[in-house]
């Protein structure tokens, strides 16, 4: 962990930092359940288990007053009908925000709220997206043959919370239909008042 103020590069047109201290990996198989087409998921994985994207970061301590920062590089490609994305979270201290800048691609970040309030904001090279408080978020790509790569920056003691997201993936899905881009509702989704009845 450097001790003093660092600075790094992102050169295009692949944007991988200078330099790093970690470099994740997800493939297909550690998504498994998210995906809607069960039945392409599982034609994929016999055929392999394909990366579907990267994070490089920095090792920052996780308490408050650091801002962990880094790159993600969602690649292109679809699951079925269903583009490409992260896994998404929430944040497991809820009231922790992020702030995406979009240096590649074409894409989406979908977000929602615990009480099933959603918005779906469209990434491009040079926009700045801000992931308020207690939004969930999961980014997506619908470039044809483009990485969405992202820098991404949120406060150092925000954690992760896979587990509620990983239950019933987002409430809204990015599927391409006729070619273009559509955001669907998603059929296993269900509202806070149909959870707590379950
Ligand atoms: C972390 C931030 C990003 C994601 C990355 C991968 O709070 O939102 O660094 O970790 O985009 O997504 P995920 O959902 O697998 O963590
Ligand atoms: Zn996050």
């Amino acid at each position: 962990m450097q001790d003093a103020p660092y600075t790094f590069e992102v050169p295009g047109p692949h944007f991988v930092p200078s330099h790093y201290d970690n470099h994740l990996e997800r493939r297909l198989s550690a998504l498994k359940g998210q995906f809607a087409d069960a039945a392409a998921v599982e034609a994929m994985l016999a055929q392999g288990d394909p990366l579907l994207y990267e994070v490089y970061d920095f090792e920052r301590p996780h308490v408050p007053g650091e801002l962990l920062h880094g790159i993600s590089i969602v690649h292109p490609g679809k699951v079925g009908a269903e583009y490409n994305m992260t896994k998404g979270h929430y944040h497991q201290v809820l009231e922790t925000s992020e702030v995406y800048y979009c240096l590649k691609g074409q894409g989406f970040m979908v977000m929602e709220t615990p009480e099933g309030e959603w918005a779906v904001e469209e990434l491009h090279p040079g926009r700045v997206l801000y992931v308020l408080p207690r939004w969930a978020h999961r980014t997506v790509n619908t470039s044809p043959n483009e990485d969405v790569i992202t820098l991404f920056i949120y406060p150092g003691h925000s954690g992760h919370d896979y587990g509620t997201i990983e239950q019933q993936g987002f409430r809204k899905l990015v599927l391409e239909e006729n070619g273009v881009p559509v955001i669907v509702d998603n059929p296993r989704w269900q509202s806070p008042a149909q959870r707590a009845n379950a």
